[in-house]
């Protein structure tokens, strides 16, 4: 039977829209489709006058594939609509069941896309910083298969960038803490992206390529979370501190 992607991209798009869980989908759809699934749904924020401003990349760390089961590289789509200010809030409300987790955002500079090497990669970068992914499942309990997480935009739902600092600044081991109110939360290190963040952009270029689209300049480029993600709680403040780097945080509301 064919997959009626609009009517699975309507279904989730509408689950996050609304912040209401839907059913994990009820047969197995293929890969090709999941990925039309969730270009589909994007395209609906876009037609609601979202803009696209990068990719997020998931699963790039062991702690993520463990916590979610998952062990396959996935990618999905970030729009204006899902920033948000470093120091500013987000209200739970507009959530199903938020997790956040430490990430490293890429700015590029230079359109980059297919297979390159690191050196082509780092080439392309016109800025590093920290930053935190709130991402949310639009299934219930926040279980899903690969197709399903992929169908759904692989989670995005939100994310914030710290200060942006050189591409030279050597990621291949930067010490990171995850705090709310302050109490550590998660520790990690930028190693356990894929041994080096940069390695993560590599992976994006070859999917990106993959879809028939490019990185280009100004598109943000999340590498994928460092350490298992966190549930957010209201009324707390979540900050991460990575070495060489700063921090960024945000408040959460009721
Ligand atoms: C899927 C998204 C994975 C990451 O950084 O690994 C992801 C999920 O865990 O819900 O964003
Ligand atoms: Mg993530």
């Amino acid at each position: 039977m064919s997959t009626d992607i609009a009517a699975l991209a309507e279904r989730l798009d509408g689950a996050a829209f609304n912040a209401t869980a839907t059913p994990q989908l009820e047969a197995p759809i293929s890969l090709a489709d999941a990925y039309a699934v969730q270009r589909a749904s994007i395209e609906r924020r876009l037609a609601r006058g979202e803009r696209r401003v990068g990719i997020k990349m998931g699963f790039t760390s062991r702690a993520k594939m463990l916590q979610m089961g998952v062990s396959d590289l996935i990618w999905g789509r970030l729009t204006d609509g899902m920033l948000v200010e470093d120091g500013g809030s987000v209200a739970l409300s507009r959530y199903v069941h938020p997790r956040v987790e430490p990430e490293i955002a890429f700015l590029i500079a230079r359109p980059l896309a297919g297979r390159v090497t690191l050196p082509q990669a780092l080439a392309a970068v016109e800025a590093v910083a920290p930053a935190l992914e709130i991402i949310d499942s639009r299934y219930e309990d926040f279980r899903f298969s690969l197709t399903d997480v992929v169908a759904d935009n692989s989670s995005s739902s939100g994310f914030v960038v710290g200060p942006w600092a050189s591409p030279r600044t050597d990621l291949s081991n930067l010490g990171l803490v995850l705090s709310f109110d302050g109490r550590p939360q998660a520790f990690g290190s930028t190693a356990a992206i894929l041994g080096h963040p940069l390695r993560s952009l590599v992976s994006a270029a070859r999917v990106i390529a993959e879809a028939g689209d490019a990185l280009s300049p100004g598109d943000i480029v999340l590498a994928g979370g460092a350490t298992a993600a966190s549930a957010l709680v209201a009324g707390t403040f979540v900050s991460l501190d990575m070495q060489s780097l700063g921090r960024c945080g945000f408040h959460v509301e009721e």
